[in-house]
């Protein structure tokens, strides 16, 4: 079986100092991930997090003597201080309200950033230290939102999954976030994300389109995967002895009454004010109901020394003692309040012994509570989930009974209507909610990740990102060998402007160009999109001796024949009128866009434009063109901020092999170096060839064919000037 390395912010167990031990891990994530059986998943699990440096040498031998669960736990050790800010500044101050939309609550410090930038490359160095050539990693939730884009950097080939535990808000509200830019870079490096619910993979679809712009490539691999619990241990857990003495002991006080259960971990999201409202309506509006019913509310203690969450209880105590106050007799309380954790058993005993489950989040990304409810209960005793519309777990429990918690009137009816559920509906509804859980457990939600994460062939070879010192170990292979070079320029040689006609090669790479074709041993090829007349600009006026391809290839210029050949027909058709015609339309009605025309292709440019209207409307030309031009020969490419129509023909494949074709001798080796979709092309055609060695170069870290990768276009001067001296 492969390995996979499982990364999170909590292991199983946390460290208490004062008490120097360790305790429990409490909250959802942990308690679906220690229920994964590696069996089960197909993968050799082994779980990675975070330790401050308080505890002691004796106390980390004994984890690693003894570990706990069925899964190896291995901590990286963090410094508490930064461990702190990290964790109570950047996750809690600011990620975690701001991504369930409580952005009042937001609190943002400089030092916060900063130390989750810390600890997050704290935790890329250990998984690259730990990781294997196969093993696969699987990095969760929204502490840890940089750790695939710094294990990237080092790791192109690594393949990485991402599952976010919280919802993903719309992008109206993640917009607001100054770092939003890094966070989504970091997720796009990933090979695939995953989520709870479709609605949290939409708005993480728009905040990629409104602030990166768009990146097709990259959707195929964003899935939903709603979590879920280790049911057989909830099954199990019903019917043991020391469940089985709570029930009793319970059922003895609880009379003739019926129950109505919360279980919620003290916090904001959880909406546990908007539920005591909605029961304290239910009360009053119906008074037949009073004395027959019981709300036991069980609050687990959480963030205890933030102040926002001391606020939380005192509202919270100060609600429950209202309506108890009110409502309540010598012989009748209504509000069961418990503000502490309780064992599992007695959990599957509350569960069992109450007719109603109610979970009242305003956001939560999932919610366990209300899974676990359902494997805990019996048929000789059904009950009713009232369910927000606003957890993830809404779409997977398909019979639970919608509530806006927002809407305290209607839930307070529906409160009255799941006490009043008939009783052969509540046992047919949790029987099919229960088997739809026996059969996907949190095992099956992990193996369908891992499966999609792995499921694309395996590259023949590891990729490798550009060492510090420059020199890709290939390159020894070099001396006295004949090379042939191909190379892209806007985005490779040259960086990317704001206006395409900006675009200049800096003075040290023409310096390097210059140096290379004096070399006897390398013919070094540019070859671009560009139209002739630019290309003229930047390489033949500056009395380059390289031969320069444009338009992605369909024309190219050789120094020795002072003049450019054309290498594609001209197309009997006229697509270009067409194809001008529509794009006239569009460049009217958007700002800053424009078109260039550039003989065997027309490109529609609106990397200027106002952005959510030119990609909306990018959309709609790409389909408009694809759709009018069917018949034609030509090819229809959506680029970074462009839609380009292009002869079949213009196509730097064809470009490369019919040059290698061409040639008297075969080069012994071809080395190809681009940044764009299209530069995959030329990849592609000489990637496979066995009669040359073939040594391919992405410019960035997104998907490629290449095998070997520059971190970006600042990074290629180093490569050339190495490259220059191995010749
Ligand atoms: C995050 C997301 C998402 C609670 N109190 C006791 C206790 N628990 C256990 C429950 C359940 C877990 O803690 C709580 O899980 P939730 O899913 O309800 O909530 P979060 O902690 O906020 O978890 C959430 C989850 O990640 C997983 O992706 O569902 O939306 O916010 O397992 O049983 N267990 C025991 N005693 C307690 O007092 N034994």
């Amino acid at each position: 079986m492969s390995r996979c390395l499982l990364v999170s912010n909590r292991l199983p167990v946390a460290f208490n100092s004062k008490l120097n031990t360790f305790v429990q891990s409490s909250g959802g994530l942990v308690s679906a991930i220690k229920g994964l059986d590696s069996k089960k998943v197909g993968f050799d699990i082994e779980w990675i997090g975070i330790l401050t440096d308080e505890i002691r040498t004796e106390k980390l031998i004994e984890l690693n003597e003894n570990p706990i669960g069925n899964i190896p736990c291995h901590p990286v050790i963090v410094p508490k201080k930064i461990y702190e800010d990290y964790y109570n500044l950047y996750c809690n101050n600011v990620l975690w309200p701001l991504f369930h939309y409580e952005r009042n609550l937001v609190r943002h410090k400089t030092a916060g950033w900063e130390a989750y930038v810390k600890v997050n490359r704290i935790i890329a160095d250990a998984i690259v230290e730990r990781v294997k050539t196969d093993d696969v990693l699987w990095v969760h939730d929204f502490q840890l939102l940089l750790v695939p884009g710094f294990v990237k950097e080092k790791l192109p080939g690594l393949r990485i999954g991402f599952f976010l535990h919280i919802p993903f808000p719309s992008s109206e509200i993640f917009r607001e976030l100054p770092e939003r830019e890094e966070i989504l870079r970091s997720l796009l490096s990933c090979d695939q994300i995953g989520f709870h619910d479709l609605s949290y993979l939409n708005h993480f679809r728009s905040s990629i389109h409104r602030i990166l712009g768009h990146l097709s490539e990259s959707e195929k691999m964003w899935g939903v995967y709603p979590i879920s619990i280790d049911s057989e241990h909830f099954n199990i857990l019903a019917s043991e002895n020391e469940t089985m003495n709570f029930i009793e002991r319970y059922q003895q006080n609880k009379k003739m009454m019926k129950w109505i259960l919360g279980v919620d971990r003290l916090d904001y999201i959880k909406g546990l004010i908007q539920k005591l409202k909605a029961f304290k309506t239910f009360l009053r509006e119906h008074p037949e109901e009073r004395e027959k019913v019981q709300f036991v509310q069980v609050v687990i203690p959480s963030r205890t020394d933030v102040p926002e969450y001391q606020l939380l209880r005192d509202k919270i105590e100060q609600l429950v003692s209202n309506i108890n106050g009110e409502f309540g007799s010598p012989a009748w309380m209504p509000i069961y309040y418990l503000y502490h954790s309780v064992t599992e058993f007695e959990l599957s005993a509350l569960y069992q012994l109450s007719e109603v489950l109610f979970i009242g989040s305003k956001r939560d990304g999932m919610n366990l509570v209300s899974l676990e409810y359902v494997m805990s209960k019996k048929s000789s005793h059904p009950g009713v989930i009232l369910m927000s519309e606003f957890a993830g777990a809404h779409s997977t429990l398909s019979y639970a009974m919608s509530i806006n918690p927002w809407d305290t009137n209607d839930t307070a009816n529906k409160i009255k209507e799941a006490l009043t559920h008939p009783e052969v509906k509540k046992r047919n509804e949790m029987e099919a909610m229960k088997k739809f859980l026996q059969g996907y457990t949190s095992s099956d939600w992990a193996k369908a990740i891992l499966r999609d994460l792995v499921w694309k062939p395996k590259k023949e070879e590891i990729s490798h990102l550009l060492p510090e010192d420059g020199k890709f170990s290939w390159m020894r292979e070099l001396k006295g060998k004949r090379i042939l070079f191909f190379c892209d320029l806007d985005g490779t040689l040259a960086p990317i402007s704001p206006h395409p006609k900006d675009v200049r090669l800096p003075g040290q790479t023409i310096e390097l160009l210059h140096a290379i074709s004096d070399k006897n041993n390398c013919e070094f090829v540019v070859i671009s999109g560009r139209d002739k007349e630019f290309m003229e600009e930047q390489f033949i006026d500056h009395d380059f001796n390289i031969p320069v391809a444009a338009c992605h290839g369909a024309y190219v210029y050789l120094p020795k024949d002072h003049n450019w050949q054309g290498l594609i027909p001209n197309d009997p058709t006229n697509w270009k009128e067409k194809v001008m015609e529509i794009f006239n339309l569009y460049t009217k009605r958007t700002p800053e866009s424009f078109i260039e025309d550039k003989g065997h292709a027309i490109t529609w440019h609106y990397r200027n434009s106002p952005q959510d209207f030119a990609d909306f409307l990018a959309s709609k030309l790409f389909f408009e063109l694809e759709e009018t031009l069917s018949n034609q020969p030509v090819k229809v490419n959506r680029g970074k901020k462009v839609i380009e129509v292009k002869s079949m023909h213009a196509n730097k494949g064809y470009f490369v092999q019919n040059w290698i074709q061409n040639l008297k001798s075969r080069p012994d080796i071809v080395v190809a170096l681009g940044d764009d979709t299209t530069d995959e092309d030329m990849f592609v055609s000489i990637q496979d060839r066995k009669d040359i060695r073939p040594y391919c170069i992405k410019v960035g870290n997104e998907k490629s064919h290449a095998h070997y990768f520059i971190k970006d276009q600042g990074s290629v001067n180093i490569f050339l000037r190495n490259f220059l001296v191995s010749l």
